[in-house]
């Protein structure tokens, strides 16, 4: 099981103007660390646990026993869902998907501004704090979903491959509570190279897994 944060491709401030620098570094070194950190002791002695990739363990959370799997599904949907959103992100990112991921959207959703306004739509309509998704489903379709605080697509059985973290730590230093704006600026910073990477190997394990 990796439960080691992952290191960021670039520095703290370069997603500036979009995403600035203070939050960046507390959203990575303090919440995601934390995440990790807690998963750490909930599973100090759970060895069958260790032996999981956490993938499998969030999507049977059953798996964990009862007095520790609320607080396991947290920190593992945390550890999992941030992974997944620094992955997405880049300086000088955004614009128009191009490769599969882009023919992948037109195809689901009829153009990419059906897509984001979508996606927009489903990011401001969480309430409270959570996520909004881009995932497959179990048949290799593509669907916009919301999760409330840290649950990950993973456990209603789907694969992420772009996810918006929509709580209130991912912008409130530099947008306060407009979040309308954040997410705005959000899709300047999106790395579309690897969210069709992504999308791409998803494809390949939904075509594995079905009969
Ligand atoms: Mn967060």
């Amino acid at each position: 099981m990796n439960l080691q944060l992952p290191a960021l491709p670039f520095e703290y401030g370069a997603l500036e103007p979009y995403i600035d620098a203070t939050t960046m570094e507390i959203h990575h070194r303090g919440y995601h660390a934390m995440y990790i950190d807690r998963l750490k002791q909930l599973l100090a002695d759970q060895e069958a646990l260790q032996r999981m990739n956490l993938e499998e363990v969030v999507s049977d959370i059953r798996v964990v026993p009862e007095e520790i799997r609320q607080e396991v599904r947290n920190n593992a949907g945390g550890h999992l869902n941030h992974s997944l959103f620094w992955h997405c992100l880049k300086p000088g990112g955004g614009g128009k998907p191009t490769g599969v991921i882009a023919d992948a959207i037109n195809s689901n959703f009829g153009d990419f501004r059906k897509f984001s306004d979508l996606f927009t739509e489903t990011a401001l309509s969480r309430f409270g704090s959570g996520w909004a998704w881009l995932c497959l489903n179990s048949t290799g379709r593509l669907e916009i979903l919301t999760t409330p605080n840290q649950d990950s697509p993973i456990m209603l059985g789907y694969r992420p491959v772009l996810g918006l973290d929509v709580w209130e730590h991912a912008y409130f230093l530099k947008y306060q509570n407009r979040r309308v704006e954040y997410v705005e600026a959000w899709w300047n910073v999106i790395d579309w190279g690897n969210v069709s990477d992504l999308y791409q190997h998803c494809l390949e394990m939904v075509s594995r897994s079905s009969p």
